[in-house]
C-alpha cells in the first residue's frame, strides 16, 4: 500500500532496475539464497494493492478510489478468471484466504483509513461482503492475514511510521494477544507460515523490499531481502506448500519466492479439504464445481443446511464442518483426485524420515450401502506406485444405519523414493439412484519422523 512516498519519483527508475535485479541472488547473510521469479504481470491497469492465494489462483485487490475496491482473480499465467464489482473495501491493502469458510478477508488499509476487515465471498455470480470486523481501535494502515493452521486472524495496524500493532484475533473479532513492531519500512503485506508472521515492507524510494520473519511475540527470526526495485504490494502464501507470492505496484506484477518459506510439514497438503471453497450444492442430482480437485462421475458438494435427509449441522460429523460436505453424484462411482508434489522433501523421504497422517470424515445415508473412501498412492519419479494407504469405507453398520459421517485416520511412513502422492476420494453407490458416499474435512499431513 502507499502511505505517502512519492511513487512518481521512484517510477522513473523502476523498469531498468527490475530487469537487472529480478533474479539476482540475495547477498550472503540472514535470509540469503532466496530467488524471485516473475510469474505474471496483472493486465488490469488499476492501482494494485493486496494479494492472496487460494486453490491455485491469485486474488489481487485494486483500489478504485472513493473507498471502493475490486478483487480480480488470475491463474499462474496472468489470465483473468473473474472479477468482483466495486466493493466498499477501502484501499484493499491486504487480502488473505480462509480455508475454513472459503471466504476472502480484506483489510481496508491506507495511512488515513481506519482498520476494518471485510469478509468477501467471491463464489456468487456477484461477489458480496458477508461481514465487516471493526478493528479501528488498533489504528489505521490495516492489513490482515488468516492463520489457517490455527484458524485465526492476524491484524496489523498503526500510525504511518509506526510503531505498529500486530494482533491475533478469533473470528468473533476478539483480540487474544498482540505485539508491537517498530518501523521497518512501508508496510505492504502480511501472511502466516509455519507459526511465524511474514511481514513485507518496502524501503524508502522503493529501491528494494524485505520480508521479515517474526515469531508470534514479535521476535525477528529472519530477514529475507527482496532485491527488486519496485514498490511491494501484498503478500500471499499457498498453505499447502508454504510457497510465498509477492505483489508489486509499478509495473503491476506477481512474483513467486524460492525456496518455499518453510518445508511443508504439518500442513494439510489438500486444497479445498472441507468442501468449503465452492458454492454449496442443493442436493442430488444437481452438481456444483469442486475447486482444487479433479472430478469424475459428478462428485459434488451439498450444504449442511439443505436437509431433506442429507447430513445436517446436527448429524454425526466433524465438530467444525463448515457449510458443505462432499457427495457422490449419480454415477455408480465418483472420484475427486489431487496430486501432491513431494520433491521438496526428497532428502528426508529417502532417509525414511517422513511420516504421513491420512484422515477425514466419511459416511453415507441411512441403511443404504453407498460409501466413501480416501486413498493415497505414493509414487516415485516415474509415477510407479511405491505403496498405498486408505481410510474407509464407512459402512451402514459402522454408522448404525444413521445418516452421517464418522472420523477415520491412517498413519505410516512415506516410502523412500516417493516424489508425489496421488490422493483419491471415491464414492461408490450401493443402493438407489443417487451416490450417497459422503465425506468432509479430508487431510493428508506429512511430518518429520
Ligand atoms: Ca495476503
Ligand atoms: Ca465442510
Amino acid at each position: 500500500m502507499r502511505t505517502g512516498f512519492s511513487t512518481v519519483l521512484a517510477a522513473t527508475a523502476l523498469t531498468a532496475g527490475i530487469l537487472a535485479a529480478a533474479n539476482a541472488p540475495a547477498a550472503a547473510g540472514p535470509g540469503a539464497g532466496h530467488t524471485f521469479t516473475r510469474l505474471f504481470d496483472t493486465p488490469y491497469a488499476q492501482n494494485q494493492q493486496g494479494l492472496a492465494w487460494a486453490d491455485g489462483y491469485h486474488y489481487v485487490g485494486f483500489d478504485m478510489g472513493g473507498g471502493q475496491s475490486r478483487v480480480v482473480v488470475y491463474d499462474d499465467t496472468g489470465k483473468e478468471i473473474r472479477r468482483s464489482g466495486l466493493l466498499p473495501l477501502g484501499h484493499a491493502a491486504e487480502l488473505s484466504f480462509r480455508q475454513a469458510d472459503g471466504n476472502l478477508y480484506v483489510a481496508t488499509g491506507g495511512g488515513s483509513n481506519p482498520t476494518y476487515v471485510n469478509v468477501v465471498d467471491m463464489r456468487p455470480a456477484t461477489p458480496v461482503v458477508r461481514r465487516t470486523y471493526d478493528f479501528t481501535a488498533l489504528g489505521n494502515n490495516g492489513m490482515v492475514a488468516v492463520d489457517n493452521a490455527n484458524d485465526r486472524m492476524v491484524v496489523f495496524a498503526g500510525p504511518t511510521g509506526g510503531p505498529y500493532t500486530v494482533a491475533f484475533a478469533d473470528f468473533s473479532g476478539t483480540v487474544s494477544s498482540r505485539f508491537t513492531l517498530p518501523d521497518l519500512g512501508t508496510p505492504q503485506g502480511i501472511e502466516v507460515v509455519d507459526g511465524t508472521v511474514l511481514y513485507y515492507t518496502s524501503a524508502e524510494g522503493f529501491t528494494h523490499n524485505t520480508v521479515t520473519v517474526l515469531g508470534t511475540s514479535g521476535a525477528v527470526l529472519d530477514t529475507i531481502d527482496v532485491p527488486i526495485a519496485n514498490e511491494g504490494e501484498g503478500l500471499a502464501v499457498d498453505p499447502t506448500t508454504n510457497r510465498v507470492y509477492l505483489g508489486f505496484h509499478s509495473p503491476r506484477t506477481v512474483y513467486a519466492m524460492s525456496p518455499v518459506a518453510a518445508l511443508p510439514y504439518g500442513v494439510n497438503t489438500l486444497l479445498n479439504p472441507g468442501a468449503e471453497s465452492g458454492v454449496a450444492g442443493p442436493g442430488h442430482p444437481t452438481t456444483v464445481a469442486v475447486p482444487g480437485w479433479g472430478v469424475t462421475g459428478g462428485m459434488s458438494t451439498i450444504g449442511y443446511a439443505v436437509g431433506g435427509g442429507y447430513p445436517t449441522a446436527g448429524s454425526p460429523g466433524p465438530a467444525r464442518r463448515g457449510a458443505a460436505f462432499f457427495t457422490g453424484g449419480t454415477a455408480g462411482t465418483a472420484t475427486l483426485t489431487r496430486t501432491v508434489d513431494t520433491a521438496v522433501l526428497a532428502g528426508d523421504i529417502d532417509a525414511n524420515g517422513v511420516a504421513f497422517t491420512l484422515s477425514g470424515h466419511l459416511g453415507g445415508y441411512l441403511a443404504q450401502a453407498d460409501d466413501a473412501r480416501l486413498a493415497v498412492t505414493f509414487r516415485n519419479g516415474t509415477g510407479a506406485s511405491l505403496g498405498t494407504a486408505q481410510i474407509g469405507p464407512v459402512t451402514p453398520a459402522d454408522r448404525g444405519n444413521t445418516t452421517g459421517l464418522l472420523p477415520r485416520t491412517s498413519t505410516g511412513a512415506v516410502p523412500a523414493g516417493t516424489r508425489s502422492m496421488t490422493v483419491v476420494l471415491t464414492a461408490t453407490r450401493g443402493a438407489g439412484t443417487n451416490n450417497d458416499g459422503y465425506a468432509d474435512n479430508l487431510s493428508l499431513v506429512l511430518s518429520h519422523r
